[in-house]
Order: C-alpha cells, then structure tokens, then sequence
C-alpha cells in the first residue's frame, strides 16, 4: 500500500493546507505529530527503512513501540503538502522506550520540529488520560487566541469562563476547558513537561503570546476544538473593541447547557 495514502498522511497534508488558509501558519509556525499503532502501521511496513537511531531526552516507557508521524524543523506548513517527503517525517520510539529512529520521510536531511519534547509528553499524557484513544498533537499559532493572551488575566477558570460565555457550543466542545501557560522559551523540554501536565486535564493548552496546542483522537476532532476555541477568541475580541459585553449567557444558562449536552465542566469555572 502506498504509503503517501495512509490516513495518517492524507490528514496531515490537509489539515496543514487548512491552517495555512487560516493565517495560523506563517513561516515555520506550528508542529503536528500523529501517532500510529505497530498494527495500523503494518500494511506499510515495505516503505519503512530504519535510519538515525537518536536519544530521547529521557526515557518514555508509555511510547515504547509507537510509531509517530512528526512535521519537521524550520517547515512551512504551505509547504506540506506539495513536498510531503521532504517536510515530514515518522519516528518509531525503540522497545527501551529511550531512543527513536527515523523509519520514513525528512528526506532532505531533515529532523522532526523543534517542539518534540512539548509533543511526546503530550502525548504521554493523552494517551493515559483518554485510554488510549487520543492520537494527534497539534500546536499552531492561533491569531486570536495569542491576542487574548494579552488582555485577559493568565488563568483556566477566567479564559475558559469568557470563551464558554461566547457561544453555545464552546461549552459543549471543551468542557474541560483550555489549559494556560505564562510565556515560557520555546522548543525546551521545560515548557514541554509543563505542557504535559496541563494534557493531563485540558485537551487545550494555551501558550500566552505563542500559541496553542491542542489534542484528540483524530484530525477533525483536534482542528475542530482549535477553529471553535479561536472563533470564540475573535467573538470576545470583537466584543470588547465594541465597548464590552451588556448581557451574555447566565451561569445558570451555562449549567444547564451542561447537563443537557452530558458534559461535565471543568472543577473551578462555573463555581
Ligand atoms: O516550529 O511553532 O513553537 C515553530 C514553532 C515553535
Ligand atoms: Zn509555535
């Protein structure tokens, strides 16, 4: 089987077109990485050839034997999908759980992005807390979600609050509500444990003044979570700019939505 039609790649291609046509992807923003069961990757087994074997920066016993289909460092996402070789790349974590090896892609001499420790413990994280369903990490550069970083206090309750105020669905989406991180250096594995612990209760974790990052069990799903969460960004934006709200959904209004819709919001933003 052609492994350029795997689902994994044709998602990923897409998807990377879509957030380019959204203006989240300037330059070399944003990172994806999708990860792949031993089983799923069977029927593509003929195309793998196991390259570069690199330490991880400590030992991930929970990936071990996963397979993970990663953009690489300094790619445009503009870019992806016309040279998917080139930009992307799949590692397969060793059964030791402590180093990868290039199995596919970066074709060019390429590695995986930058941000791979923010994405391993991810999905480290994820993939516990969801049992196993969990699949895609995906971190882009959200216009204006990264504006709100800056006018709204740096704290879950307070963001989730104004976003779930913002239209009916957000509630309903992300009743966990959206994770919040102060400004921290990039591509470091600090931000990334930090990440990681946020993953561990938010599908949704916000870099102030960078980006998002955002997780689930498909691609939909994932970008899905992302457009809502920015579109309620742009709506307070707006709202504000427009001198603020003068009436918005009730607490109660909120609570109801809730309990209709089967969600459970998350401990501290309705309380
Ligand atoms: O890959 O988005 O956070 C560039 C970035 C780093
Ligand atoms: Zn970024």
């Amino acid at each position: 089987m052609d492994i350029l039609k795997a689902p994994f790649l044709t998602d990923m291609t897409r998807v990377s077109e879509q957030i380019y046509a959204k203006g989240w992807g300037e330059a070399n923003g944003g990172n994806i990485s999708i990860r792949i069961t031993p089983k799923e990757m069977l029927p593509f087994e003929k195309s793998l050839c196991v390259g570069q074997e690199v330490t991880l920066p400590f030992a991930m016993p929970d990936l071990a034997g996963d397979y993970f289909l990663v953009t690489g460092t300094g790619v445009f996402f503009r870019n992806i999908a016309s040279s998917p070789l080139e930009s992307l790349g799949i590692v397969h974590i060793n059964p030791n759980g402590e180093t990868y090896s290039v199995v596919w892609g970066y074709s060019t001499g390429g590695r995986p992005t930058s941000e791979l420790p923010s994405h391993l413990l991810s999905h480290v994280a994820r993939k516990k807390a969801s049992g196993g369903q969990d699949t895609v990490v995906l971190h882009t550069h959200t216009t204006n979600l990264i504006a709100l970083s800056f006018v709204l206090p740096l704290d879950m309750a307070t963001v989730t609050r104004e976003l779930w105020e913002m239209m009916s669905e957000c509630l309903v989406l992300f009743p966990d509500g959206i994770g919040i991180l102060d400004w921290m250096l990039p591509g470091q594995l600090d931000i990334g444990h930090e990440t990681a612990r946020l993953m561990e209760k938010h599908h949704l974790v916000l870099w102030a003044h960078h980006g998002i990052f955002g997780a689930g069990k498909n691609m939909d799903q994932v970008f899905g979570l992302i457009e809502t969460a920015e579109k309620a960004a742009e709506m307070l934006l707006k709202v504000m700019a427009a001198g603020g709200k003068q009436q918005a959904i009730s607490t109660e209004q909120l609570k109801a939505l809730a309990k209709t819709f089967n969600v459970t919001p998350q401990t501290g933003v309705l309380d």
